[in-house]
């Protein structure tokens, strides 16, 4: 028999970590000097948020860090991709910078230092100064302004010991998702296609800002990107056909906001869909839009099979009632997204360095009475995505490393505390944390760099 710890190897440089983001376990809603956040407005809607759920404690990590990442030492995870608050940093967005905000992260980077942990960080992870937001938010360029003075603050401040910047999380939920429909995600507004193609183009400004940022201030060997969630496609067959079908289906449907960063314009067939409600853009926007940027990440969960039509045009699939979800409705099980997002994103929009910034799965899970939570599901969707990577990175398909969603159970934004996505189980009465089987997995492929 062959060594089986041979089998779905990864290359020794491949970078292994967890995600995690600032509002979803931070707590210290309104210590430390800051300022409201639109999630923390939003969690005071009635209704907005299940069981009327907060951000306000969250899993207390501003005061815990030591202790979750002493658990991300145990674990042997070298890499940490967490956000940076901006109300914590600017608490009405601009004016004064907060002292005691900035002197929170110098303290977060001092523990990750001691334990060799590269932080990788997040500018932008949703939590719109709530102030902003009240003086028209992302539907005016006065919050790109601001937006361009806290990424040059923290570059500036935090650029000797941070490497690796993304600018912004998944453009399309803070965006589109928030002020087109209602909801899920804060404000919860409903505007015109107008003023959400406007918030859409002030969002990819502020990803520039955020790149010039860094160019500017975050030294030589500092990098920079943003994370995507792109709409994944999978072909429903491996026929040519079928393929080429998804191909087109995935680039016609994620021209928003990748395609103008990586090609420094907007598409025309974008532009026609846009009609008389495009964007408003200014001399030089492009420029800031579309300069090079080090690499793309994808947070991958999920994609929609396509097949090619008698014509051979790209029909997506309807999903069956009883196709298997993992833990909530929209996070249908499909691995091979992990093969066919990184691949299309090569294929079509020419990224030659791709990370996946996150991926998991949330789950309703009992709480833990004592020891281990055995989350068999969370270890076989590992187990099954990350086999999907392999198989990419074996085709040549530019993957650099891959972030787990999420180091522990935290505050899933409208569905509260229900829906658990950690490797850590937290109890959110006593804050106790319990690493979950799935944290033990994970651990193996870490420290072993394969898929056991
Ligand atoms: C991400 N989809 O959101 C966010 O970056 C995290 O903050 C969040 O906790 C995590 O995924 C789990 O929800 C997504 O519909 C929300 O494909 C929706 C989708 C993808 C990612």
């Amino acid at each position: 028999m062959k060594n089986p710890r041979n089998a779905f190897l990864f290359p020794k440089s491949f970078v292994w970590g967890v995600a995690t983001a600032a509002t979803q376990i931070e707590g210290a809603a309104f210590e430390g000097g800051k300022g409201e956040s639109i999630w923390d407005r939003y969690a005071r809607t009635p209704g907005k948020i299940a069981c009327g759920d907060t951000p306000d404690v969250a899993c207390d990590h501003y005061h815990r860090y030591e202790e979750d990442f002493a658990l991300l030492e145990k674990m042997g995870v070298r890499n940490y991709r967490m956000s940076i608050a901006w109300p914590r940093i600017f608490p009405t967005g601009e004016g004064a910078p907060n002292a005691r905000g900035i002197e929170f992260y110098h303290r977060l980077f001092d523990s990750l230092e001691r334990r060799n942990i590269t932080p990788w960080v997040t500018m932008f992870h949703w939590d719109l100064p709530q102030a902003l937001e009240d003086q028209g938010g992302w539907r005016t360029r006065g919050t790109v302004n601001a937006f361009a003075r806290y990424a040059e603050l923290i570059v500036r401040e935090y650029g000797a010991r941070v490497k690796n910047w993304i600018t912004l999380n998944e453009a399309v939920c803070f965006t589109v998702n928030a002020y087109a429909n209602g909801g899920p995600k804060a404000p919860g507004v409903k505007e015109t296609p107008r003023i959400v193609n406007q918030i859409c183009h002030h969002a990819i400004l502020c990803h520039g800002h955020g790149v010039r940022a860094v160019r500017k201030w975050g030294g030589k060997d500092a990098r920079v990107g943003l994370a995507e969630a792109l709409h994944g496609a999978v072909p429903l067959t491996e026929t040519k056909r079928d393929i080429e079908a998804a191909q087109a289906w995935f680039h016609a449907e994620n021209l928003r906001f990748l395609d103008p960063i990586v090609r420094g314009s907007y598409a025309p067939a974008y532009l026609r869909a846009c009609g008389k409600d495009r964007p408003r853009c200014r001399r030089g926007d492009f420029s800031l839009i579309g300069q090079k940027i080090d690499f793309v990440g994808l947070n991958i969960y999920t994609a929609t099979f396509i097949r090619a039509g008698e014509d051979g045009r790209a029909m997506p699939m309807p999903w069956p009632a009883d196709y298997p979800r993992a833990g909530l409705p929209w996070l249908r099980l499909v691995p091979q997204a992990m093969y066919w997002t990184p691949r299309f994103t090569h294929e079509v929009f020419g990224v030659k360095t791709i990370y996946v910034t996150e991926n998991g799965c949330g789950h309703r899970e009992p709480a833990t009475v004592t020891g281990e939570l055995p989350d068999l599901h969370r270890c076989e969707f590992m187990r099954s995505y990350l086999r999907e990577l392999h198989r990419a990175l074996q085709d040549g398909v530019p993957v650099r490393g891959y972030f787990h969603w999420s180091l522990m159970d935290n505050f899933e934004w409208s569905d509260g505390y229900g829906a658990r996505f950690g490797l850590v189980h937290v109890d959110f009465h006593s804050q106790r944390r319990t690493p979950k089987l799935s944290a033990r997995y994970y651990a193996t492929v870490v420290t072993e760099n394969r898929v056991p």
